[in-house]
């Protein structure tokens, strides 16, 4: 499996040097959000990792290699590309044979974090069962990932393109465990609030560590879900996005569209029907991810011997 993977030097040296790394995708930067904004906020998003201590690792496919870490120019490259792959784990082997360039998402991410030994993992937000997901059966590989895969998803919930209600279930029976970072509520991204609860909430990243390495210990495999709120400052109204979302599913509806599309064929609806408003919440709540993030992760590598 290492043949696959090559490490920048910066996170190479601090996962031999057990340091505190969190993982981050870049499918949220290739279909996530529109250039330039995307690779200001790749960049910034690192810049915050580790001035809260910890060593960013960006994860995507290139050269048949999955890349522990990414340098600017490659950041650029996800960035800009319009040719890049969405990878999950049934597109990996498929992207890493053919040499492609693929952006990971939730799923990959955390395969290659995995792999590469990283267990924190700090993105927007989680894929989950889509709504009318009992018709059609749409549910990302996001949860099973999640139920299989010993990483902690940092991240603001879920948007509610998805129905929140079925995602928690089912993540509830693939023994999942649901974090409200000083929350009590499960956060539907870009609002605070969604009308569904958490199954734990956790104060502190030392508690949230500890709750991990718990886990893991027992040999309960899986990752969890930390759910942070998007700042009060940053959220926006919870109405106004639940008409942009009714069109979005109306319109991918219309247009037939199925399978991996789905999620980004919603998500850049929503963005057009929010216009800028939405961008703005999204690289806030991912900046507050990656800070929550960093400083879990040097908390549990404070618990590792
Ligand atoms: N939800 C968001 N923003 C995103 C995604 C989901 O609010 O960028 C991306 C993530 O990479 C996630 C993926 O892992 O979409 C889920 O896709 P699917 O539903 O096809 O599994
Ligand atoms: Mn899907």
């Amino acid at each position: 499996m290492k043949q696959y993977l090559t490490y920048t030097d910066e996170v190479r040296h601090a996962l031999e040097n057990r340091l505190p790394v969190v993982a981050l995708e870049t499918t949220i930067i290739s279909h996530g959000m529109p250039y330039p904004q995307n690779v200001a906020m790749a960049k910034e998003v690192e810049q915050i990792i580790r001035e809260n201590g910890a060593v960013p690792a960006t994860i995507g496919i290139m050269d048949g290699k999955i890349k522990i870490g990414l340098t600017e120019s490659e950041l650029e490259e996800f960035a800009t590309n319009k040719s890049v792959e969405k990878v999950s784990r049934r597109d990996l082997p498929y992207v890493l044979a053919t040499g492609r360039i693929g952006a990971t998402t939730v799923a990959g991410t955390m395969i290659g974090a995995q792999m590469a030994g990283i267990h924190v993992f700090a993105t927007g937000g989680i894929g989950g069962v889509h709504r009318e997901g009992e018709i059609t059966w749409d549910v990302s590989a996001d949860l099973t990932e999640l139920a299989r895969t010993n990483v902690a998803v940092v991240c603001a919930g879920a948007k509610s393109i998805l129905d929140l209600g079925r995602t928690l279930e089912y993540l509830e029976t693939q023994g999942v465990p649901v974090i409200g970072y000083k929350a009590d509520e499960f956060p539907s991204f870009y609002a605070r609030e969604s009308g569904y609860g958490v199954d734990y909430r956790l104060d502190t990243p030392e508690a949230v560590a500890t709750m991990m390495d718990t886990k893991w210990k027992l040999g309960l495999n899986g990752g969890l879900v930390i759910a942070n709120p998007v700042p009060e400052a940053d959220a926006l109204d919870h109405r106004e996005i639940e008409a942009a979302i009714v069109t979005a599913l109306k319109e991918a509806k219309e247009q037939g569209i199925a399978g991996k599309n789905v999620t980004p064929f919603l998500l850049d609806k929503v963005k057009q029907l929010t216009a800028g408003k939405s961008l703005q919440t999204n690289i806030a709540l991912v900046k507050h991810n990656a800070e929550v993030a960093a400083k879990i992760a040097v908390a549990f590598a404070a618990l590792q011997p």
